[in-house]
């Protein structure tokens, strides 16, 4: 067990050096776009990750237009798989198997980023800051899909069944694959 550890933060350690000498920050980017909706609204925009250092925090900046007023979830999923539109980017992205949350909660999914706040301009320009999603290594986000939700996320504090899962977010109003900028 303490050889498979001291294995482990060696490789860590290996890949963190490998990003060091890049001597720049390590960027992703989602173009994201979703289905034209009834009232001929559309979302879309761009998402991009920029993470200064291995095991450092990562800065997600969110630009979108198209959006309703009000809070929508916003998660990375497991799959970057486009050919089912948002549907087939499966559930939110949860390696370790435990219930879905909050973004600042000790128990959630990886991907769980929580809500985005949009006023009545439909559009969104905002930047947050998460110490659990990361550009590299074994839970590297790269190649999976950013989904954002018709509704709020109840931070799994709901009472609805998928409160644990989801957080009862509704439909996906629009996604993107996350690739290497
Ligand atoms: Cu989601
Ligand atoms: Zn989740």
């Amino acid at each position: 067990m303490l050889r498979l550890l001291a294995i482990t933060l060696a490789l860590c350690a290996s890949m963190c050096a490998a990003a060091q000498t890049r001597a720049t920050p390590m960027e992703a980017i989602a173009y994201v776009i979703g289905p034209v909706q009834e009232d001929n609204s559309q979302v879309k925009g761009n998402v991009t990750f920029i993470q200064n250092d291995c095991g450092q925090n990562v800065h997600v900046r969110i630009l979108l237009t198209g959006l309703k007023e009000g809070k929508h979830g916003f998660h990375i999923h497991e799959k970057g798989d486009l050919t089912n539109g948002c549907t087939s980017m499966g559930a939110h992205y949860n390696p370790q198997k435990v219930d879905h949350g909050g973004p600042d909660h000790e128990v959630r999914h990886v991907g769980d980023l929580g809500n985005v706040a949009v006023n009545s301009t439909g559009i969104l320009d905002v930047t947050i800051t998460d110490s659990v999603l990361s550009l590299t290594g074994k839970h590297t986000i790269i190649g999976r899909g950013v989904v954002v939700h018709e509704d709020e996320d109840d931070l799994g504090l709901g009472n609805h069944t998928d409160s644990k899962k989801t957080g009862n977010a509704g439909g996906r109003v629009a996604c993107g694959v996350i690739g290497v900028k």
